[in-house]
């Protein structure tokens, strides 16, 4: 039997920062495009049925076609059995009013649930509150014969703004075998105890810079199969549009075009798909000067967004102005040396000042 596990689609995302309104307007088609992809896969790879832990949507308050989008998906598709929780972004949503509740639909509500599959296969699940209540752990009823799945979607082991967390040591012996879980956007697994691994599938797709993978990995989901009582699983890379933040390290030897060619080295292996944010980092001698609206103008058309964040600093040669004596330069250069500024902040103003007096734009 095939099970796929996946969290956290965020059908109708909001907060898509950085981007402008015509490629948020895509980002989020593409949002959806996703998860039709993953149902694609369900159909071409004889899975049984998908597990959906959490956060499917982004707003508690779904626009009504994107609600008619994700239940047609769900009649599509009746030989597929779906398992369904909330998380805190789409607390409470039922996609499917309880008279119009299709049989391959399953929703496990706020008190722990039990259903049992063929192939000795049980899945159970809760869509718990803020507050995990103390009794929920001794409602967890599996049978410690058969392969038991539990969907939840919580933080593990620790809390967080959103939700208090679930407890291995509460969890341990309770003749689990897999623990889905949604919320934290990143694949991370654990055990539970000698028989159980806790396991979050990550997003399907990534949301902000906050998701953003090395260049060769994507966001997926995992395929998890069962065979004769023994249950396996491997991640599925699925992403379509990944976000990437790349750091460019700069020396002090490092000219604009220096930056410029160890940009394009890694920039190479991204492409169409990719949302960049490259960070220069380290210093640069003052009359290197790296001109950012080149960079992006040589790079932007590369990818389906690019930025740059420079945060190298400027190594100012403070002793070569401050030894000019009559220059109003030199003045301006000592009263700064004398001030009571941290060292930083002297650096900063030396410079803007010393840019200011050439005549020259300030840039910050
Ligand atoms: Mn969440």
């Amino acid at each position: 039997m095939k099970i796929i596990h996946c969290a956290d689609l965020h059908l109708d995302l909001k907060m898509l920062s950085g981007l402008d309104a015509e490629k948020r307007k895509i980002k989020r088609t593409q949002l959806l495009q996703n998860f039709y992809n993953h149902l694609d896969y369900v159909d071409k790879n004889g899975v049984d049925s998908v597990l959906l832990c959490g956060d499917i949507f982004d707003t508690q308050e779904p626009t009504k076609k994107t609600l008619s989008l994700f239940k047609n998906a769900i009649l599509n598709h009746k030989n597929i059995k779906f398992f369904y929780i909330w998380g805190n972004h789409d607390k409470k949503v039922m996609p499917f009013s309880s008279d119009e509740m299709p049989e391959n639909f399953n929703v496990f509500k706020e008190d722990f649930l039990a259903i049992d599959l063929d192939e000795n296969v049980t899945i159970g699940g809760a869509s718990l509150d803020r507050f995990v209540k103390d009794n929920f752990y001794s409602t967890i009823n599996f049978d410690k014969n058969r392969v038991n799945i539990l969907m939840l979607h919580q933080p593990i082991n620790t809390s967080d703004q959103y939700f208090n967390g679930v407890y291995t040591y509460n969890l341990a012996g309770k003749y689990i075998d897999y623990l889905a879980l949604g919320h934290i956007h990143q694949s991370l697994s654990g055990k539970i105890d000698d028989r159980g691994v806790w396991q979050y599938s990550g997003a399907l797709e990534g949301k902000s810079f906050n998701d953003a993978v090395p260049i060769g990995s994507k966001k997926g989901f995992f395929l998890l199969n069962i065979e004769n009582g023994k249950l396996d699983f491997q991640f599925v890379p699925f992403s379509l549009y990944d976000y990437r933040i790349v750091e460019i390290s700069a020396n002090l030897q490092d000219d604009h075009f220096k930056v410029m060619e160890k940009m394009e080295n890694v920039l190479k292996y991204l492409g169409k798909t990719d949302i960049v944010r490259v960070i220069l980092k380290g210093k640069h001698k003052e009359e290197n000067v790296f001109q950012l609206d080149l960079m992006y103008q040589k790079f932007n058309n590369n990818f389906f967004n690019f930025e740059i964040v420079d945060n190298t600093e400027t190594e100012f040669n403070f002793e070569k102005y401050s030894l000019e004596t009559f220059s109003l330069k030199g003045e301006f250069l000592r009263t700064v040396r004398d001030s009571e500024l941290p060292q930083s902040e002297k650096d900063k103003i030396s410079l803007i000042g010393i840019e200011a007096l050439k005549g020259e734009d300030i840039t910050l």
